[in-house]
């Protein structure tokens, strides 16, 4: 699978290399963004991009935003009034470490900085590019990842069609916006875009059923393990992965990426 990790790492660190952050919030914000994320959305970024027929570095600032975008999530996500996780990536939670208002103010940090790398790193002239940041902007916010996050803090137990219409939204929302923006950036045209944006759909589901797996390997309820069975939640993910993969049937070889993500992250649970 192509590696787009030492694109994506140098961005990332170079987006963070920006004059007047106190310490104390840099540290903060680093300490979470560079604590051994998988990458997994802005690999998609740049693949999109590349599958588009351009160059990654044409999108690699949106990539970053959406990383940084991500990392914002997962700092917010642990906070007491939410998720309350006092470990994040096998390390302490970043409120922990800082502070719950020093997270709080690392999240946001995090959130307008993608907005501002992405608009000044990017070349907003060329047809596409501000179009992508707009994607990402509505993926991230009251009506893609906010969204489900909002829907997801309601208490309850959920039937399988609610968990979806949540998951889509909460984790599918950025993973479709990472790829939609790279297409875009990158030129492609909208049958390419709307081709990509059903494969991102299917594979959104698959990650978090994935991820939902582990979770109940490792003895946690909730998700669709509690909802339908760990056997139903094994035939959801095996159909996902086959949707998605089918969603790339036209791209042939330009989709080898996504492909072996997709059979790679379908492996990751069993
Ligand atoms: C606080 C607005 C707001 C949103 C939070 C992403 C999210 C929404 C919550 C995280 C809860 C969670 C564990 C969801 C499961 C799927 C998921 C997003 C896992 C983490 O993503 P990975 O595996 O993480 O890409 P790494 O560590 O690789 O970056």
């Amino acid at each position: 699978m192509k590696d787009y990790l030492p694109l994506i790492e140098s961005g990332l660190a170079e987006s963070m290399d920006a004059p007047g952050i106190p310490e104390k919030l840099r540290r903060s914000m680093e300490y979470t963004l560079k604590a051994g994320g998988k990458r997994i959305r802005p690999s998609m970024c740049l693949a999109a991009c590349e599958l588009a027929g351009s160059e990654a570095a044409v999108a690699l600032p949106l990539a970053c935003g959406v990383e940084l975008i991500h990392t914002y999530s997962l700092i917010h996500d642990d906070l007491p009034s939410m998720d309350n996780d006092p470990m994040r990536r096998g390390r302490p939670s970043n409120h922990i470490v800082f502070g719950e208002a020093e997270a709080v103010l690392a999240g946001d940090a995090l959130l307008t900085h993608a907005f501002e790398w992405m608009l000044s790193r990017g070349d907003i002239t060329s047809p596409g590019y501000v179009r992508a940041a707009l994607e990402i902007a509505r993926g991230a916010g009251a009506s893609g990842m906010v969204a489900g996050q909002s829907l997801d803090i309601e208490d309850g137990a959920r039937t399988a069609d609610e968990l979806r219409r949540i998951d889509a939204l909460k984790t599918g929302a950025l993973i479709r916006a990472a790829i939609r923006a790279g297409a875009v950036a990158g030129g492609a045209d909208e049958a390419t875009v709307d081709a990509l944006s059903r494969y991102a759909e299917s594979y959104g589901l698959l990650f978090q059923i994935t991820d939902d797996l582990i979770d109940a390997s490792e003895g946690e309820t909730g998700g669709y393990p509690s909802a339908i069975g760990t056997e139903e939640t094994r035939a959801l993910a095996n159909q996902c992965a086959s949707e998605a993969l089918r969603a790339l049937g036209g791209f042939g070889e330009r989709a080898v990426f996504f492909r072996e993500l997709t059979e790679k992250t379908l492996l990751r649970s069993e």
